[in-house]
């Protein structure tokens, strides 16, 4: 089935979440009896953009990229703008600006059917703590999870991906050999990006070697691994958009917890708001941080450290374990615990 036939059976239960900053909207509800989530995010504006035209010296072969303001832009794209009200010096209005499906689409729809009680847990709006998890904890609590987590049918739409073509169209750069897997990799579009707005830029690259699932598992000997992971991004990305993004315009990330255990990278432009959401703090280490802590890190690599990150209570790992952690970090480090009698009310 399609999106299209998917989105007119969906039958609404409730609203997961919904964030009125980021735009971002995600139901609950059902198509066929089986669980599904729609998340509806508005699509960012549109100003200039660059274009590529033959230079008008006759002699030269190339073509030369100029900026222009964009036929569905913010401002020359508005089709009808309607006053509310002005006050001094100060105005403001409603409008409606020009959409295209391909050129400027309203918003971004996603589908996951049927979706699973992970998937549920995970879109659903979520009480944070920040926990540190030390090497001890990863052994007993995460460990587990990681390997239950990383099974192949888990991870289908990665193998999909690298192996069965899934995505073949939107797959923006591969490097492949069959003697060469350890080096080999994919990026394409991350299902986050509308694909249209490059401020917005988000890819997702997936490395062919599977023997890594998340960052603990990083060793010294896989520093030259990501120091030409790192080149290569940097090098690739850029060309495939026009260089109207830069090597030094993108940030190049790894999540600690992932939802995914398969290990990979985000890809995105610095401009783009997820490093500063404040709940994602701890979440993310950038590729250079994981490069540079390798070299200090001594054989064990990130097995010896404790990570820092927040984790929602609807999390899996929550409930095995890190909630007994985080209360008795509080004690160990002398934190008070919460008084049973809050300003003389019981
Ligand atoms: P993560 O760090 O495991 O999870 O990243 P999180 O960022 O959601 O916490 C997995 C990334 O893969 C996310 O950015 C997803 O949006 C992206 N992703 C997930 N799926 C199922 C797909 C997919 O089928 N195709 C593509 N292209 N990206 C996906």
């Amino acid at each position: 089935p399609t999106i299209n036939d998917l989105i007119k059976r969906f039958k609404f239960t409730r609203i997961l979440d919904s964030n009125p900053r980021m735009k971002i909207i995600s139901l609950l509800g059902s198509i066929d009896n089986e669980d599904a989530i729609i998340t509806v995010e508005k699509t960012h504006f549109i100003f200039d953009e660059n274009v590529r035209r033959p230079s008008q010296d006759k002699n030269s072969q190339e073509t030369i990229i100029y900026h222009v303001e964009n036929e569905y832009s913010c401002i020359g794209g508005i089709e009808e703008l309607k006053q509310l009200t002005s006050n001094d010096i100060y105005y403001w209005g409603l409008s409606i600006i020009k959409q295209d499906i391909v050129q400027n689409p309203t918003a971004k729809i996603n589908l996951i059917w049927p979706a699973n009680y992970v998937h549920i847990r995970r879109y659903d709006q979520q009480h944070l703590h920040l926990i540190r998890e030390t090497p001890e904890t990863y052994k007993e609590v995460v460990k587990p999870y990681v390997e239950e987590m990383s099974t192949p049918e888990k991870l289908k739409w990665v193998y999909d991906i690298l192996y069965e073509n899934s995505e073949t169209s939107r797959v923006i750069y591969k490097d492949y050999e069959d003697d060469r897997k350890k080096s080999s990799f994919v990026i394409l579009p991350d299902t986050r990006w509308d694909g249209v707005n490059l401020d917005g830029l988000y890819l997702v690259a997936l490395p062919y070697r599977d023997d890594i699932r998340t960052v603990r598992d990083l060793r010294p000997s896989d520093r030259d691994w990501l120091i030409e992971l790192n080149r290569k991004f940097r090098s690739i990305v850029p060309a495939c958009y026009n260089f109207s993004v830069h090597a030094d315009e993108l940030k190049i990330f790894i999540h600690y917890q992932p939802s995914y255990y398969y290990f990979h990278f985000h890809i995105v432009n610095l401009k783009h708001p997820v490093l500063t959401d404040g709940s994602l703090v701890g979440k993310a280490i950038l590729i250079e941080d994981a490069i540079d802590h390798l070299k200090t890190l001594g054989p064990e690599g990130y097995m010896a450290r404790s990570l820092a990150y927040a984790i929602g209570e609807s999390h899996e790992l929550w409930r095995r374990g890190l909630k007994d952690e985080v209360g008795k970090q509080m004690k160990r480090d002398g934190i008070p615990e919460i008084p049973k009698v809050l300003n003389g009310f019981e």
